[in-house]
């Protein structure tokens, strides 16, 4: 019911996970449970839309993409070690038991707590914290985050923090009973001035044959990295380190788990890219990204959208195939409008020196955001410098670096009102927030710059809400 007052809102996303009202930052406790259910957990703050008294909200879902609100899992215990708020934490099966391990603040600490069998409700333990404060001696950054993990003997949690004058790092410590823990060693160590000084929302996980990946949201980057190479003697040797999302300023904070399938995949916060008191008007804040899946390709760390999104698509708009677009032409596509759609589109650059398309535009271009490949610096970007005539809101230009090895250029685009996710390649995923004012500002388009290009084929599909 919260919801339906939000809906003639033109930014409020309407098949992207956010809670009913207020503020919402970091995915937490990803899981999915014995009996199939994912469970979604988030940072949330139910009274107003600015991250204060945080706790867990919750919800849960059967395919990834519909989501049904769940009661807070986790609220401040005023007098314990989670009085100021329940930050941000993972959930793990501890041989059936539901157990949600997550951060304590002030100040920061590890606290534990365990759910009944259908994850509804969940007990502190009653000696909380399990991890009181930084190993002796260590002049941290901070001290947060836990993701946990079982080894052959035993549990391992990671824990963010960072030391002060070097620069963020991963503590690694290792546990029987999840309830008493030994401080081993970093993890993995990084320098201030490549990856910052506090390495927030440490994930660590297997991938491929023989690697391992650390993914982490450095402070002050503001973007998550993965850090990837072999895992010997419980610490990360470092081969490959990359962004996990195209755009630097909106997706943050991911967290990753393995389903049943056994596929690795991501969920993170998408951040507003407006002012404190936009947000505050609109009495809503926060949007959790689609759900990704993370892979090895051809032993590149790879991002794409997972296929459960296929369920959202309602109506197809149109299907276009072997079109050639002249070069420094736009063309509209008629009949593809709208303010939450999905757009696959294949180009094969030809001559073209930029390509790609154009969408949320206005009828005569005064707003619009492009998605498209750069030929001369060999990248894809997202242009959000005229998505808005509000001069207040986020105005950028990201790029990710990529080869167009089979010549081929896919984009696979979501539109959600103020939310634009773009899968480039099944390889590279690019979030952003766009705030267009124009009433029109709901057109798609194609251009092709500097030469011709080949569109092979493009398909759309409207999508609805998910919460009717
Ligand atoms: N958000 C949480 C912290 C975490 C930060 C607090 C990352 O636990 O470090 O809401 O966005």
């Amino acid at each position: 019911m919260e919801r339906k007052k939000f809906e003639a809102d033109p930014h409020r996303p309407i098949y992207h996970f956010l809670p009913p009202a207020n503020w919402m930052n970091d995915p937490n406790g990803l899981i999915q449970w014995e009996d199939g259910i994912y469970h979604l957990f988030f940072q949330y703050n139910p009274d107003f839309p600015q991250p204060a008294n945080i706790r867990w909200g919750h919800a849960v879902s059967k395919d990834l993409v519909h989501w049904q609100d769940y009661p807070i899992a986790l609220a401040p215990t005023p007098g314990g070690p989670d009085k100021d708020g329940c930050w941000t934490g993972c959930a793990i099966n501890d041989n059936g038991t539901p157990t949600l391990i997550y951060t304590g603040v002030f100040p920061e600490c590890v606290c534990i707590a365990t759910g009944d069998e259908k994850l509804l409700t969940f007990q502190k333990y009653e000696k909380n914290p399990v991890i009181a404060k930084p190993p002796e001696g260590m002049e941290v950054t901070g001290f947060r985050d836990p993701y946990v993990w079982r080894e052959p003997d035993g549990w391992y949690l990671v824990l963010g923090s960072g030391i002060k004058g070097k620069g963020g790092l991963a503590l690694l410590y290792h546990s029987k009973d999840l309830r008493n823990w030994d401080y081993l060693h970093p993890l993995c160590e990084g320098k201030e001035e490549e990856t910052g000084f506090m390495w927030e929302c440490p994930n660590f996980f297997p991938i491929g044959d023989d690697k391992y990946v650390l993914i982490t949201s450095p402070l002050p980057l503001g973007y998550p990295i993965y850090l990837m190479g072999k895992y010997k003697e419980h610490r990360l040797l470092v081969e490959k380190i990359g962004k996990v999302d195209g755009c630097e300023h909106s997706f943050y904070a991911p967290q990753i788990f393995r389903d049943r399938k056994g596929r690795l995949i991501m969920f993170g916060w998408l951040r507003e890219m407006r002012s404190a008191e936009a947000q505050k008007e609109a009495g809503w804040s926060g949007v959790m990204s689609l759900p990704r899946q993370i892979s090895l390709k051809e032993g590149e760390f790879a991002v794409d959208v997972v296929p459960e999104v296929e369920k959202l698509r309602g109506k197809r708009l149109k299907i276009l195939s072997n079109l050639e677009l002249k070069g420094d032409s736009f063309l509209q596509i008629e009949n593809v409008k709208g303010e939450a759609l999905e757009i696959i589109a294949h180009f094969r650059p030809i001559e073209g020196k930029s390509f790609g398309i154009a969408v949320r535009r206005s009828e005569k271009g005064e707003e619009e955001t492009l998605i498209g490949y750069d030929a001369n610096k060999k990248a894809v970007f997202v242009d959000i410098s005229r998505s808005s005539l509000d001069d207040s809101v986020g105005k950028t230009i990201c790029f990710a670096n990529l080869e167009l090895k089979a010549n081929i250029l896919i984009l696979h685009i979501f539109i959600d009102r103020s939310v634009i996710e773009a899968f480039i390649n099944n390889k590279i995923a690019f979030s952003t927030r766009v705030y267009p004012t124009r009433r029109d500002s709901l057109g798609v388009g194609l251009f092709s710059k500097g030469g011709k290009t080949e569109l092979e084929k493009l398909e759309a599909y409207e999508i609805g809400s998910i919460w009717k």
